[in-house]
């Protein structure tokens, strides 16, 4: 139902965490009523990233959105909350940053994104994407390594 707890898998992009936006947006993350399950800080390297947007490897922007995203270690955060997948889609806004400065205000890429690329954030977009995404930087839920992540 709808007060049933999911989980999301969002990430503070390179941008974010070297312009200092991770304390603005962890608040915006408590504010907004989820709980931050497990962070980790890591730096992707260029085939960890391109597994990471594998569904985007035909597209003209790849190699450009891969080097991004290797320019600069990333927080990944495990956040909980009803809707948890929805609810951080909305707060952060289009994928398009200066779209999101015009029609989103409020939401996280419009404070601190750039374009389409470097738009600050990510969020799983369903359920089978955030079950992967987590387990692509936490290991698998049932795991005893993942044990001592939790927060
Ligand atoms: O789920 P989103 O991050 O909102 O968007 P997405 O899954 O469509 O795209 C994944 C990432 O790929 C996005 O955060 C930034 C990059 N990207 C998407 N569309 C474009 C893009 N990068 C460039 N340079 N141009 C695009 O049109």
């Amino acid at each position: 139902g709808a007060t049933e707890r999911e989980r999301t898998l969002a990430m503070i992009k390179p941008d974010g965490l070297s312009g200092n936006y991770t304390e603005k947006i962890k608040e915006a993350i408590l504010e907004s009523g989820f709980d931050i399950i497990k962070e980790t800080v890591v730096r992707l390297d260029t085939e960890r990233a391109s597994l990471f947007y594998a569904e985007h490897s035909g597209r003209s922007f790849f190699n450009s959105l891969v080097k991004y995203m290797t320019s600069g270690p990333v927080l990944v955060m495990v956040l909980e909350r009803p809707d948890a997948i929805s609810k951080w889609r909305a707060l952060i806004g289009p994928t398009d940053a200066r779209k999101a400065k015009t029609s989103h205000p409020n939401s996280i890429r419009a404070m601190c994104g750039l374009d389409s690329e470097k738009n600050c954030v990510h969020g799983s977009d369903s359920r089978e994407s955030a079950a992967r995404e987590i387990s692509f930087f936490f290991g698998d839920p049932g795991s005893e390594r993942v044990e001592h992540d939790e927060l």
